[in-house]
């Protein structure tokens, strides 16, 4: 696949979250339900299981002409011949992601600060990361919330697509995309709902009522 990707629905996987469904049933469901962009996010997992689990979500989301980017993991990206990586600040570099993927890698960078977006914008990366937008119970480890304000701010630095991540839900969704987020990067409002492509419909038509407010009323 090539560089060409829709950041819109940012679906980040979730093992635990995923439960019994298991991650590849959960993406499977959430790909149906108009998933744009898929994140393997593993924390845990060994190298072979992780590669192998790549390739399965590869081909899923393949089938469905999504890219697949794996977390962290540049190795893992390459064997599983996934789309590209998602690294944050203290993963590897910008440089050798590049260097091992090559240039058709969508390579996405977090940022956690209004000076690590203005160093971003001289990287060779795909999209940037707003990150976390909101405080989240998914991940505690993160930096300082950065608001709406943060993704204004961030958007005037910006000129790649920029992706917001921390606790973003269908009801402040709009409000993200208005503050200039070209897409929504998800976990829980996915990967637990009871119902995971009725989920991603959902944010789906927020779109459509943002591009086109006649048709979903
Ligand atoms: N990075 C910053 S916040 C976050 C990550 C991985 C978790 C986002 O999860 P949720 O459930 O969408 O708030
Ligand atoms: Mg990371």
């Amino acid at each position: 696949m090539s560089r060409a990707f829709d950041p819109f629905l940012y679906l980040v996987t979730d093992r635990d979250l995923a439960g019994a469904r298991g991650v590849a049933e959960v993406v499977r469901l959430a790909l149906d339900g108009g998933v744009t962009l898929v994140q393997l996010r593993e924390k845990t997992l060994a190298h072979e299981p992780f590669v192998e689990e790549a390739c399965v979500l590869r081909d899923i989301c393949h089938a469905r002409g999504v890219p697949l980017i794996v977390n962290d993991n540049i190795a893992v990206a390459r064997q599983a011949n996934a789309d590209g990586v998602h690294l944050g600040q203290s993963d590897a570099s910008v440089e050798e992601a590049r260097e091992t993927l090559g240039p058709d890698a969508i390579i996405g960078l977090s940022v956690e600060s209004i000076e690590q977006a203005r160093t971003a914008a001289r990287l060779d990366i795909d999209y940037v990361a707003v990150s976390p937008v909101f405080a989240t119970p998914t991940k505690t480890d993160t930096a300082a919330p950065l608001g709406l304000e943060g993704v204004r701010a961030i958007r005037r630095l910006a000129d790649k697509p920029l992706v917001a991540i921390g606790g973003i839900n269908t009801a402040n969704a709009a409000d993200v995309l208005q503050a200039g987020a070209d897409g929504l990067a998800v976990i829980s409002a996915i990967m637990a709902a009871a119902d995971p492509c009725q989920a991603a419909r959902a944010f789906r038509r927020l779109r459509s009522a943002l591009t086109d407010p006649e048709r979903e009323r």
